[in-house]
């Protein structure tokens, strides 16, 4: 018997990272994802090709990135597809200070 109740995942953001790296989900397994910006910059979680190949039950993902500003936290739940996809910040400069991430489906 499986549970109702998403799992739950926190990707915090910072300058310049994200945390954890990798992220890690299970294939078709509904789950929360809540991103909390630590820091008083405005960052984003760019995954373009991971958002759309999931299923997004609640909150967006608009041009398939979460934009935060700073000490913003936001949350999407949504059913992800079985992969391996990257992520980064497309701020200015960020992804070459280290903002990249790798989400790992399995
Ligand atoms: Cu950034």
């Amino acid at each position: 018997m499986t549970s109702a109740q998403p799992a739950t995942q926190t990707i915090t953001v910072s300058s310049f990272s994200f945390a954890p790296k990798p992220v890690h989900l299970t294939a078709g397994q509904p789950v929360t994802l809540t991103f909390v910006n630590s820091s008083g910059s405005s960052h984003d979680f760019t995954a373009k090709t991971f958002f759309g190949a999931s299923r997004i039950t609640a909150g967006a993902a608009p041009g398939g990135e979460i934009e935060l500003r700073g000490h913003e936290t936001k949350t999407i739940t949504l059913v992800p597809a079985r992969g391996t996809y990257t992520a980064h910040c497309s701020h200015f400069f960020h992804t070459q200070m280290g903002m990249t991430n790798q989400i790992i489906v399995d």
